[in-house]
């Protein structure tokens, strides 16, 4: 703490203000997010396959509270209500994920579910109705089991192809209204949890030293092979864009030295520049193919062609900050990349975490990172297009009365600011065109089951599954009215 008001002292343009909507340019979009999983429930209904989270969460051990997103909020029942509640608080655009196995049940893309396209048909519908832009992310983590099972998922280069024909699929039945498309959602997460530490499905630890780098690998194949799908079939008739949705702490060096200063850059290379390098220009970072090696795999020549400029805009998950400091010797705990060669070679480790806690062990709230994350992408990417597609925090679920925790200061003061943040990084020069709340609804938290709640909107676990509106709901219903930081701006 004291650091960082040490920081924030030799630093005080980075110093929060207030925010109102005016402070964004007019055609600014705000808008919620949610995810499939962490929401539908319905997980044997309609028709829908298993996925990997359902085998996942149904392990022992595996989640904190034992709990699973078998019935998760229950949105696969009430989507109407959640949608009137979207529009109700007045937000622009809604990002929410399809289930891959409601529309290909074994993910083998033989026979398309009609019951799994005609639920995803209603929620489009219903959005558009309410002049609620769809933001869709096609994986958010749900890879059918089958695919898991049977060949290794993201391990096999084969799930390109069936990405492909998902993809495709969706393109084809929902693009005549839905432009904005995202392919996966934070193939660094579903590398390094899903295959490293194995926290996440499919929670894999065993193979570190090389799975991680696959399924990254085959995850950038299968985003530019959609990308190259819609820009061939779909783009002239429906005008869209395709991104994709990485996430990024922003990496703070410890101190001035040099070594510090290379150390954050290097572990930003490695979380950012791991997918974005290559989606741009062909290739993974110079620093990673350094370090790693013939641990990375290699693009052919061909791949190289297709990867390069895929993307027609960055969607930026971003939570939390960190400082990050140099070291000589092999770190004695290093958070990303078990394998020991890659932590002996890599030589940083994560120092401090910056600002106050949130109820996840791993979010500390920092507004300027997410500006500095931002100027990052503008210097390193040439400028693109971004869409903030999360940002928020949680509260702990706890028994205490409705009333209390439905009035969520702290979410309140979070909101403004970021919100003030990204409304810097615009001016800063950064083409930043949206922002999505995490999340809309208090939800199934992965690992965390639903011991953590990021909504916006309460979710009733004891009783039925009500929703009511927090504090910060109501005070993102003012702000984007125009009502909200117009007076008491310094
Ligand atoms: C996002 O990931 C996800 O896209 C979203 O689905 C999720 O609900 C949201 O963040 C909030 O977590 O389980 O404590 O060991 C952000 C990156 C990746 C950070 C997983 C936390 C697990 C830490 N998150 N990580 S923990």
């Amino acid at each position: 703490m004291i650091k960082k008001e040490k920081f924030l002292k030799e630093h005080p343009y980075l110093l929060e203000k207030e925010v109102s909507r005016s402070d964004f340019p007019p055609n600014f979009l705000f808008g919620v997010a949610t995810s499939a999983y962490q929401i539908e429930g319905g997980c044997r209904e309609g028709g829908r396959g298993p996925s990997i989270w359902d085998a996942f969460s149904h392990t022992k051990g595996t989640i904190l509270d034992g709990s699973n997103g078998d019935v998760a909020v229950d949105h696969y029942h009430r989507y109407k209500e959640d949608i009137e509640l979207i529009a109700k608080l007045g937000f622009d655009a809604y990002r929410f994920s399809i289930s891959w196995s409601r529309i290909f049940p074994d993910g083998l893309g033989t026979k398309v579910n009609e019951e799994g396209i005609a639920f995803y048909n209603n929620i489009i519908n219903a959005l558009l109705e309410k002049g609620i832009e769809p933001y869709i992310t096609l994986y958010h983590w749900d890879l059918p089991l089958h695919l898991q099972e049977s060949m290794g998922g993201w391990l096999n280069k084969e799930i390109v192809k069936y990405f492909a024909i998902y993809a495709d699929t969706c393109f084809a039945s929902f693009g005549d209204r839905v432009k904005k498309w995202i392919t996966l959602n934070e193939p660094l997460q579903t590398a390094v949890n899903g295959f490293d530490t194995g926290i996440l499905a499919p929670g894999k630890h065993e193979h570190s030293d090389t799975e991680p780098f696959l399924a990254s690998h085959h995850q950038i194949l299968a985003h530019a092979t959609a990308v190259s799908i819609y820009r061939s079939m779909y783009k002239d008739n429906q005008g869209g864009e395709v991104g994709l949705v990485v996430d990024c702490e922003w990496a703070e060096a410890n101190s001035d030295k040099i070594e510090d200063k290379a150390a954050a850059a290097k572990r930003l290379e490695f979380q950012l520049g791991w997918y974005l390098h290559p989606l741009y220009y062909g290739d993974y970072p110079e620093v990673m193919r350094k370090i790693l090696g013939d641990g990375l795999p290699k693009f052919s020549e061909e791949d190289k062609e297709l990867l390069r400029n895929s993307l027609d805009f960055i969607g930026l998950n971003h939570y939390s900050s960190r400082f990050i400091k140099h070291v000589t010797d092999s770190p004695a705990e290093c958070y990303y990349y078990k394998a020991q060669e890659i932590e002996r070679l890599a030589k940083w480790e994560d120092g401090e975490p910056i600002g106050e806690r949130a109820a996840s062990e791993w979010l500390y709230v920092c507004p300027w990172g997410l500006r500095k994350v931002l100027n990052y992408i503008v210097q390193r990417y040439n400028n693109p297009i971004i869409y903030v597609t999360e940002n928020g925090m949680d509260d702990e679920d706890s028994s205490a009365p409705l009333h209390e925790m439905l009035d969520d200061k702290l979410r309140v003061s979070y909101f403004k600011g970021y919100l003030a943040a990204v409304a810097q990084a615009i001016k800063d020069g950064a083409d930043v065109r949206g922002y999505f709340a995490w999340s809309l609804l208090d939800n199934f938290e992965w690992a965390q089951g639903y011991t953590k709640r990021f909504g916006l909107i309460y979710v009733d676990y004891k009783n039925g599954l009500a929703r009511h509106p927090k504090s910060s709901a109501y005070w993102f219903m003012r702000f984007l009215k125009g009502d909200e930081g117009k007076n008491g701006k310094e």
